[in-house]
């Protein structure tokens, strides 16, 4: 079988069409050297903004997926779709209620060679997706694992993110998150907005991202996170 594109993403960008970005600023972004966009927010995501937002960035040649966390906002010509299922939340409608109802209406129609699901631990419980979702983010290691247990083992699900958006995250739980998986890629994301962050995540998880430090006055730290990736092997 064919590798997955994101199997070999060691950095990546978040970009949230909702979320004003310049066309210098874009620029930087996708000739940053960075494995490839993820495009994708918590709130105010739209179809419009979603095809703005492609359209900018099909000027480069960065791949470019899209998480698809509404299913108004699954704007075609993406090169892969990522489908977040939230695993530590007590509300079916955001592990696999909301998936259903929208598989319902388009299933025939969604590219499957190029999606994607993505088992999400939010453990920020100040972040948007957290409250959106209203994830119980306390977990202890014994939950915590459990549910990597869940994600890897019986789910059998590609992808683990780890989401700690808007704070940098406990580096070691990551560290043992890594060790526990058999078959997951581990995502992680949160708080990095310096090449010394990078590195610390990217020496346990396969693949970094950076999402909000783009949209302000860190936008330059934020692209230095990619040699700092780039240059950090992963600790086996
Ligand atoms: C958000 O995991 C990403 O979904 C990145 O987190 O925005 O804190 O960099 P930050």
């Amino acid at each position: 079988m064919q590798e997955a594109i994101y199997e070999t993403w060691r950095h990546v960008f978040k970009l949230d069409p909702e979320r004003e970005l310049s066309d210098e600023a874009l620029d930087a972004i996708c000739l940053s050297g960075t494995d490839a966009l993820l495009v994708g927010g918590s709130t105010g995501v739209t179809y419009d903004n979603t095809v703005d937002l492609l359209s900018r960035i099909r000027r480069y040649e960065v791949p470019c997926a899209l998480e698809v966390s509404s299913e108004e906002a699954a704007v075609p010509g993406f090169d892969h779709y990522f489908i977040p299922m939230v695993l530590n939340t007590e509300r079916a409608e955001w592990i696999i209620g909301r998936q259903i109802e929208a598989l319902r209406k388009w299933g025939t129609f969604i590219p499957w060679e190029e999606t994607t699901a993505e088992g999400y631990i939010i453990l920020n419980p100040r972040a948007q997706a957290a409250q959106a979702t209203q994830a119980s983010c306390e977990l202890d290691d014994d939950q915590f694992a459990a549910h990597l247990y869940m994600a890897d083992r019986l789910m059998r699900l590609p992808i683990v993110y780890m989401e700690y958006s808007g704070m940098f995250g406990d580096m070691e739980r990551v560290r043992r998150a890594r060790h526990l998986l058999t078959g997951a890629r581990l995502f992680y994301g949160g708080g990095i907005d310096t090449a010394e962050k990078a590195q610390l995540a990217a020496q346990y998880a396969h693949t970094v991202v950076v999402g909000n430090a783009l949209y302000d006055e860190r936008l330059s730290a934020a692209l230095s996170t990619v040699q700092a990736v780039r240059n950090t092997v992963l600790i086996k």
